[in-house]
């Protein structure tokens, strides 16, 4: 009995230490008590675009003196819920998360909005029937990459003189909003060019791995009457190159490779001249998070939509004077 009295002191002792020194630890951590918690849902670390975008993200949170909870989802849609499902549980002040793909968020949305945490979309869209769960959304005009390639193509085959052009398409991940929008803007640059043939459209689902796969099968099946690849993403992009090589075709010669991000290495292949063409694609979205999570918690209005501005890379510039990217 007296053993078990003397645990209790003992416990309550301990417990009012915690409580007593929550509030105070070291100098600089008080100063830095977060006036904002924000929860970050992280796809994966598929590509130097997202690696990049996450270590933006970071350092603005950092900058901004955000507490950040940064989850991976190693390419998941159930690892996001389930992050998201945390991050609610923890009570964070706003949460933001870039969706895999555009269905199937209404559930954990609905109890974010239960919950009056706002939600923030960042680089992708969902796709909704119901109003009201998201307050904004921050990422590219992908509409206005793949439209952009396409208006490169037109007038790459008009400076070669092409008058047939075949297409292979290498996607991104299936139904996610840039997959979706790229193949639309550049279908319909090229819609009304009747020189224009797509081929066939293959899902690399973004990876550098499905990429190469892909482009084996492209070649096995079309060898040399492909005259462009147009690949969705630089990751996609960078697998395929060895594959035409091995083929015995020269990329940016035989074949026009065009690609969209703009990260350093695809970049420097551009320089290369064995990529023609691409379009930026910006992952540095981190300070317009920062300055929207701190909105949203005051209360304030927000935009409903933020495009980053964007650039556009090809061999009708002067490649040695593209600055270096950063990602
Ligand atoms: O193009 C690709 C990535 O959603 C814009 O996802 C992003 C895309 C980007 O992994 O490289």
């Amino acid at each position: 009995m007296k053993s078990f009295f003397k645990r209790i002191v003992g416990f309550i002792i301990f417990a009012a230490l915690i409580v007593s020194c929550a509030g105070c630890g070291n100098d600089t951590e008080s100063s830095t008590d977060p006036q904002l918690l924000l929860g970050f849902s992280q796809i994966g670390s598929e590509s130097a675009w997202r690696i990049g975008n996450t270590r933006d993200i970071e350092e603005a949170a950092e900058k901004n003196g955000i507490s950040l909870m940064l989850e991976n989802a190693n390419q998941k849609q159930e690892n996001q819920i389930a992050a998201l499902r945390r991050f609610i549980a923890y009570k964070v002040d706003v949460i933001a998360f870039s969706p895999i793909v555009e269905d199937g968020w209404d559930n954990v949305l609905e109890e974010a909005k239960a919950a009056g945490i706002p939600v923030v979309l960042v680089d992708r869209d969902i796709s909704t029937k119901k109003e009201g769960l998201t307050s904004c959304l921050i990422g590219a005009d992908f509409y206005k990459e793949g439209y952009m390639a396409g208006e490169y193509l037109v007038r790459k085959a008009d400076s070669l003189n092409l008058e047939h052009v075949n297409i292979v398409e290498i996607t991104g991940t299936a139904n996610s909003t840039p997959m979706m929008q790229r193949q639309a803007g550049f279908m319909d640059a090229i819609a009304n060019d009747p020189r224009m043939t797509v081929m066939e459209s293959i899902d690399g689902d973004f990876l550098k791995s499905r990429g190469a796969e892909n482009m084996r099968y492209l070649l096995e099946t079309y060898g040399g009457d492909i005259d462009v690849v147009f690949s969705h993403n630089d990751e996609m992009t960078l697998g395929a190159l060895p594959e035409i090589e091995k083929a015995g075709f020269e990329p940016g010669k035989d074949m026009i490779i065009i690609s969209i991000d703009g990260g350093q290495e695809a970049i420097d292949v551009l320089k290369n001249g064995k990529i023609n063409c691409v379009v930026e694609c910006t992952p540095k979205l981190g300070k317009v998070l920062m300055e929207t999570a701190v909105k949203l918690k005051a209360g304030e209005k927000v935009q409903d939509i933020i495009h980053p501005e964007e650039q556009f890379f090809s061999d009708e510039q002067d490649t040695s004077k593209i600055a270096p990217r950063g990602y």
